[in-house]
């Protein structure tokens, strides 16, 4: 396979190739759930926590007549009982989500023919978190993932504060939602910490919030900032968000070279019965995204949105800022009929120059499917891309196609993470 040459007459071996390569590529998993064992009871993994996965759970109460309150009084144990029965026995488990289950049971040698869920017990409660990592790893071929972290969560806060030092196997993403998109609560959090702070974002609060993302940016060594967006996101807009944003977000972040992540299109809680489960989308705009990568040329923003419809003025919008990293396939999008047209339309504009995919895991088995799953929809539009650049006469080495392989499945990422603007 040295440096192979492929051209338009061997096509079949080009694409056989990009398979490989897909395939035996290391990636870094750029936004999870996941956390390093450290995070004791915050690391979830096994199959009850894969099939009480709250994708699995909206699934459920769609098929089920089982009331909110009954299911919601059921051990874990038990409410995966009922969504096995439900989902898998009652009907055919053809969701993504159903079927991602059933992928990460074969992959880790379990029989998806025995459906004896005692038995995946079994196997998952003889795992030892920290070497079944390292499986779960080697068996999806990750090289590490960044979790979501926030500081306003009372079961990880501790963990940060009491000097967790790492795991090499996870990176850390500082998570500030609360403090964009409820300041009036996050005040008077702030404020208990020993900020001093005040509703009115005078110029002493807005040095106190920078102080607390500067200290979360250190204690975390945090690969960017992150926040998810409603869709009625707005920038310049007189808000405390708006304020925060360009206050204190972006001038931390500059100091740190660091990116800040906006994760647009969720309309939290729009059935709260669902509990996580209860999130939706809409149709957001990307005019703040526009107007953000062109008055701040200094920072740097990685950006997904959570809308099909906003796929291609999104993709448009990163062809014009170099300081706009476009990531993932995001929640409601991460399926194989989305994910292949996102990827078609984004690599038809925007060449290797894009982070095709996040998993978002929130169990740490489920990196085995959305990654599997992923690959082959990646491995199947670069196969047709790189076929229609050899038909144009054009030679393609096998060594150009693993660089760029190679980036799109992680070095886009770190080369954004580091990248110095002038
Ligand atoms: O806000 C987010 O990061 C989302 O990914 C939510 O966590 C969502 O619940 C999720 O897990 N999506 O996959
Ligand atoms: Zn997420």
């Amino acid at each position: 396979m040295s440096n192979t040459i492929y051209t338009q007459y061997n096509t079949l071996e080009l694409c056989e190739a990009v398979e490989n390569i897909v395939r035996e590529t290391p990636i870094t998993d750029m936004h999870t759930h996941l956390y390093a064992p450290d995070f004791g009871e915050l690391l979830l993994f096994g199959i009850d926590e894969l099939l009480t996965y709250h994708y699995l759970i909206a699934e459920f109460f769609r098929m089920s007549e089982t009331s909110y309150d009954d299911f919601w009084a059921l051990d874990k144990t038990a409410q995966a009982d009922a969504i096995w029965q439900c989902l898998f026995i009652e009907n055919s488990p053809i969701s993504e989500a159903c079927r991602g289950v059933l992928t990460v049971l074969d992959q880790l040698g379990l029989d998806p023919t025995s459906r004896d869920l005692n038995a995946y017990r079994a196997y998952f409660a003889a795992q030892d978190p920290s070497d079944f990592i390292d499986t779960v790893y080697e068996t999806a071929n990750l090289a590490s993932t960044v979790m979501t972290n926030d500081p306003f969560d009372d079961l990880e806060r501790p963990i940060w504060e009491s000097g967790y030092e790492g795991d090499s196997r996870f990176h850390a993403a500082l998570r500030i939602d609360p403090l964009l998109n409820d300041w009036t609560h996050s005040c008077e959090r702030l404020k208990g910490w020993g900020y001093d702070v005040e509703p009115g974002l005078n110029e002493r609060t807005l040095a106190e919030i920078r102080r607390f993302l500067d200290e979360w940016m250190c204690r975390m060594n945090a690969l960017y900032m992150a926040v998810s967006l409603p869709p009625e996101f707005a920038f310049p807009e007189d808000s405390p968000r708006a304020k925060i944003i360009e206050h204190c977000i972006l001038p931390v972040a500059r100091k740190h070279n660091k990116p800040f992540a906006m994760m647009i299109g969720v309309t939290r809680q729009v059935n709260p019965r669902l509990r996580l489960a209860g999130d939706s989308l809409g149709k957001s705009s990307v005019a703040p995204v526009e107007a953000l990568c062109a008055k701040f040329p200094q920072n740097k923003f990685m950006v997904t949105m959570l809308t099909r419809e906003d796929q291609h003025e999104l993709t448009v919008t990163t062809r014009k800022f170099r300081n706009l990293l476009l990531f993932g396939c995001w929640w409601f999008l991460n399926n194989p009929s989305l994910i292949e047209e996102m990827t078609r339309m984004r690599i038809e504009l925007l060449g290797p120059s894009i982070m095709p995919q996040h998993s978002d895991a929130r169990v740490l088995d489920q990196v085995i499917y959305k990654w599997s799953h992923s690959r082959h929809i990646i491995a199947k539009v670069l196969c047709d891309k790189y076929t229609d650049l050899v038909e144009t006469g054009w030679e393609v080495q096998h060594g150009e196609m693993k660089r760029d392989i190679e980036r799109m499945l992680g070095g886009n990422f770190w080369r954004f993470v580091d990248l110095e603007l002038s």
